[in-house]
């Protein structure tokens, strides 16, 4: 049998996908820390005709940079690609093809710059019969040396506004500091959205990447659930201010998971020459790769994108997006320090 190849590129009797490439929707300024949003790259692909009135599923990675979500997109695209062409059975593929897809490397300078969307969207059928328009998107970054505190803001309050399923990539844990940035983060973009009694987002994956205790939590789904409803347990007897940051991400998802991965070995972590090819992979992390995008892309586990309760399509997303950024871009939001100095002052000992 031929085997499909992974990429649409590649595949020479499609034209529009030849073009498929990650295309920059948001781009950040690092002379002035601003923020644009090119308006035509977004409606170029959320006005396709084949997608504009679909619900859209848009699922975003963000996190620290040099961590590995860019590499994880491209296995997802190698997904979205197979399922396109008809079946998902062995869709890791060959054992010797380079990853290739959203821009990723190795080295300790951060890679992505802004917010990208992969431009060729995803028409799945969901069991139910409905059809729904998939969307990858990528993000800079966090807490790069070019990036303030309101950068990073912006583009995680950003990535969660306008996603259905936010992967917040850690790696080894989910520490304090994890948690406290997903506050100051989610505070930020709920004020933009000026959101004060829904749920302001869906659902947020916590990714704990290079997870080295199996024997207390078991790598995958399962492990990762009861990971994290014991980090996330609100104690009587627990300190206000780390109640109150559980408290406040309860408050903002209606639904939380995590997924606990192993590490890829070392030829990924470390060897300047590894351009991704499976074989330099570790199985246990090849095995638990299977099943996390399994639980993210599968046709059954899609979840459409939702603001104020209805069902938003591609054409509606672009609205939303042109509104955000407003918002970001205008005077009236407080500057996320401010947001945190008025919580360290009223708990102290945030810490930077
Ligand atoms: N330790 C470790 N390294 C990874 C993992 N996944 C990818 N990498 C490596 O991390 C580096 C940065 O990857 P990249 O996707 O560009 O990171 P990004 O900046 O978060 O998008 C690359 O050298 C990858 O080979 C992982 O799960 N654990
Ligand atoms: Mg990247």
């Amino acid at each position: 049998m031929v085997e499909v190849e992974t990429f649409c590129f590649q595949d020479r009797g499609d034209m529009s996908c030849q073009l498929a490439r990650s295309l920059q929707i948001i781009r950040f300024e690092k002379n002035d820390h601003s923020f644009q949003l090119d308006t035509k790259a977004l409606e170029s692909i959320l006005l396709g005709e084949a997608v504009q009135d679909l619900n859209v599923v848009l699922l975003a990675v963000a996190g620290a940079f040099r961590k590995g979500k860019s590499f994880l997109l491209d296995f997802m695209l190698r997904f979205m690609y197979k399922q396109k062409f008809g079946s998902t059975v062995n869709w890791l593929g060959r054992d010797d093809k380079p990853l290739t897809g959203f821009s990723w490397r190795g080295g300790s300078d951060p890679d992505t710059n802004g917010i990208l969307i992969w431009t060729e969207v995803f028409i799945v059928q969901k069991p139910n019969g409905k059809k729904v328009a998939v969307l990858l998107m990528d993000t800079q970054g966090a807490f790069d040396s070019q990036s303030t505190v309101k950068d990073c803001a912006t583009i995680f309050a950003l990535s969660a506004m306008t996603s259905s399923v936010q992967v917040y990539n850690l790696t080894n844990n989910i520490q304090e500091d994890d948690l406290q940035h997903l506050q100051l983060f989610t505070e930020y973009g709920r004020l933009a959205m000026d959101e004060t009694s829904l749920k302001p987002f869906q659902t947020l994956m916590f990714l704990v990447r290079d997870w080295s205790f199996p024997y207390e939590y078991p790598f995958g789904l399962e492990g990762g659930k009861d990971f994290l409803e014991r980090r996330l347990q609100v104690k009587p007897h627990q300190h206000e201010e780390l109640q109150l940051v559980r408290k406040h991400i309860h408050s903002c998802f209606n639904h939380l998971q995590c997924f606990l991965m192993p590490h890829p070995g070392l030829k990924v972590a470390t060897n300047p020459a590894f351009d991704g090819k499976l074989k330099d992979i570790d199985n246990d992390f090849k095995t638990n790769l299977q099943a996390l995008i399994h639980s993210l892309l599968s046709p059954e586990n899609l979840v459409e994108k939702e603001i104020g309760g209805s069902k938003v399509t591609c054409r509606n997303l672009l609205e939303y997006f042109k509104v955000y950024m407003k918002v970001f871009q205008g005077e009236d939001l407080p500057h996320p320090r401010s947001i945190l100095e008025v919580r360290t002052s009223a708990y102290c000992c945030v810490t930077w």
